[in-house]
């Protein structure tokens, strides 16, 4: 039972429909403290199959899936497959009102460049981006384990890394990086906290990219950055050779690592993939910050940008087969894996040897302590924790499973062979997943495979099918396929978190920061949010506070001009758990939600005279259907 700040006591739906309701009414909302309340059991591996969570009953697992160019992030419970939200980042979403209400377009706003603020504010592009390409979804690191702060998520399409709150399950936080071009790999540091969210900008562009320098590819460059994750700003960028892929950190707190397919740094297909050998790249990070300290940068828009081209010392660049994709540090500390993609092998490399390296004592090459053979096209690599690693074949449409310890022994000359074990997946996997894989408390329970095609696994729904994203059981020595799992476009990357790690509220916190904009503009108009009800002209501006309680508005209705900017600000007052609210304008393209407790706003014109119809479009009620009101807009 949690209690609000208005000190009373909010009960949870579950708990009231559990068995405790008859004796919570019957003791009375405020004194029910000291009853048992019924926690539902967590499903365990049991009966007819592993994986079947059974109704009413709990996963395991939080995971965060990405969307790819569905720009949201989702949530889905493991090991049922269940999806349980959908948080959107960088799409524009009709239910939640996001990309419209104030509160979201302040966030998709406030952290864009002023060149990109002025691009979106001609032509008609309303301001704000309303796509993204969500590819990376991570959670941020304590000591080397998820610690249920935040995921964090990169946008390749318009160059952003945004940030969501898991307390409240909202994205907070948007920044356009500066310098570079599309970021597409994306991983929190790990140790000692998150700390730095590293970022790779895939493709290269003339910095600046104004127009100055077109085609002439030799002026291109690639940048990596690394962000300030508390602050939501970047804290220094790295230019590097080649391009950059997928990107991972160390458990030390020391390195950071990104593949690179395109050593040719070529504009065209032909052209990156002439070289046999590309390359990974190594950051050493404790150099970099010493150089940001010394002032060995150029300040590029802002930001303090290091040369990191080869021959640098904050780099280090190891050549890997041709086209390197995944980049996957393992929960040993110790290994971390460049996955293959044209080459069938994959190319493990030790951290241990990473400060030779740098003091030049050995070669790139002698930090590689194994190279297998896995099979066609591998792309990233995930861990049980108890050193065996489970890497995909998009072309084999396989998930291989091999022992670290024995690849290394292979590639000392020892006649072992590393391969575990193979399985077929349905079809062509790109990621795939450990629960709890990329932390040190790998628990060797599930993975996740990523099937990019679905093909025949499901009825045929035309010619767009959804992704196939499988669950595997890796707790025995035999992967097992155990359940499929359909998806929209296109979930790259996951994480998979234990369920004791995330605890979100279940209702908002009055004066939550979300809303700062709303509750200073209510205290200049002398209005409580939530308690004041209340038109208040200002010129041709117009503010309407109300506040709701199922199943109805504060105000029946409220009169404007043609042509005043209206505001209307909406608290949810009810606070008990899932009880949402939403106020939907018919027929002028408005809709937002209001969850319990919070309080959301949104600005248009009334630019549209006669009687206009609001209504709550959150089914909260027996009444919900009368939960409305008018608002008329006078004729100019
Ligand atoms: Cu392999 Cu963008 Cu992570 Cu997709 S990336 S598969
Ligand atoms: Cu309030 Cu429906």
């Amino acid at each position: 039972m949690k209690k609000n700040d208005d000190d009373k006591v909010s009960l949870s739906r579950r708990q009231l429909l559990g068995g405790s309701a008859k004796l919570a009414a019957l003791a009375g909302v405020g004194s029910i403290t000291g009853l048992s309340v019924m926690t539902p059991k967590t499903a365990v591996a049991a009966s007819k199959s592993i994986s079947e969570v059974a109704p009413g009953d709990l996963d395991e697992y939080y995971a965060f899936w990405s969307s790819g160019q569905a720009g949201e992030l989702r949530i889905l419970g493991m090991p049922s497959m269940r999806e349980l939200m959908r948080i959107p980042v960088f799409n524009r979403c009709s239910a939640s009102g996001w990309g419209q209400t104030n509160e979201s377009r302040k966030i998709l706003r406030d952290g864009l460049l002023p060149a990109t603020k002025k691009f979106l504010d001609s032509g008609n592009r309303g301001g704000v981006w309303t796509n993204g390409d969500l590819h990376h979804p991570h959670m941020s690191f304590t000591d080397g384990t998820y610690d249920g702060r935040y995921v964090f998520v990169n946008d390749k399409a318009n160059t952003r890394v945004a940030r969501i709150r898991c307390d409240v399950m909202k994205c907070d936080k948007i920044i356009e990086i500066p310098n570079a071009a599309d970021i597409h790999g994306l991983r929190p540091q790990k140790y000692p906290r998150t700390g730095y969210v590293f970022a790779n900008g895939e493709h290269r562009v003339p910095i600046p990219n104004d127009g100055g320098i077109l085609d002439e590819p030799e002026k291109y460059h690639a940048i990596f950055t690394a962000i300030d994750g508390d602050k939501m700003e970047v804290a220094w960028q790295v230019m590097v050779d080649g391009n950059l892929d997928n990107c991972d950190a160390d458990y030390q707190g020391l390195y950071a690592f990104s593949t690179c397919y395109n050593s040719e740094e070529a504009t065209n297909l032909n052209g990156m993939m002439k070289n046999e050998r590309d390359w990974a790249v190594v950051f050493d990070l404790k150099a970099i910050e010493a150089g940001v300290k010394k002032g060995d940068f150029k300040r590029i828009q802002g930001v303090p940008v290091l040369d990191g081209r080869k021959g640098s010392k904050y780099t280090r660049y190891i050549p890997v087969p041709n086209s390197p994709h995944g980049c996957n540090t393992a929960p040993d500390g110790r290994h971390v894996v460049f996955n293959g993609k044209l080459s069938p092998t994959v190319t493990v490399i030790d951290v241990r040897r990473l400060p030779d390296l740098f003091k030049d004592k050995i070669k790139p090459r002698d930090t590689v302590v194994a190279e297998p053979q896995l099979g066609l096209g591998p792309l990233h690599t995930a861990f049980d924790g108890k050193g065996n690693a489970y890497t995909t074949l998009f072309l084999d449409s396989q998930v291989v499973s091999w022992n670290i310890e024995k690849a290394i022994d292979a590639y000392n000359g020892k006649k072992v062979d590393p391969i575990i074990d193979k399985v077929d997946v349905h079809y062509q996997p790109g990621h795939n997943h450990t629960s709890m894989g990329e932390t040190k408390e790998a628990d060797g329970k599930w993975l996740v495979s990523l099937n990019k095609f679905s093909k025949d696994r499901f009825i045929n729904v035309g010619p767009i099918k959804p992704e196939n994203e499988q669950l595997i059981d890796i707790s025995g020595k035999k992967m097992k396929v155990v359940h499929d799992g359909p998806t929209y476009a296109e979930p790259h990357d996951i994480t998979i978190v234990r369920a004791d790690i995330v605890n979100p509220q279940s209702l908002w916190t009055k004066g939550d920061r979300m809303w700062a904009d709303a509750s200073a503009q209510a205290k200049k108009d002398g209005i409580k949010l939530g308690v004041g009800s209340k038109v208040i002209r200002d010129g041709k501006k117009v503010r309407v506070y109300m506040w709701s309680i199922a199943p109805h508005f504060s105000m029946e209705k409220f009169t404007v001009k043609q042509g005043d900017e209206v505001t209307i600000i909406v608290s949810n007052n009810d606070a008990i758990d899932d009880l949402a609210h939403g106020l939907t304008m018919s027929n002028y393209g408005i809709a937002m939600e209001v969850a319990p407790q919070a309080t959301s706003s949104v600005t248009f014109t009334a630019d549209r005279a006669g009687v206009h119809w609001f209504y709550c479009q959150w089914f909260c009620h027996a009444l919900h259907m009368e939960m409305r009101g008018r608002m008329l807009v006078e004729p100019a």
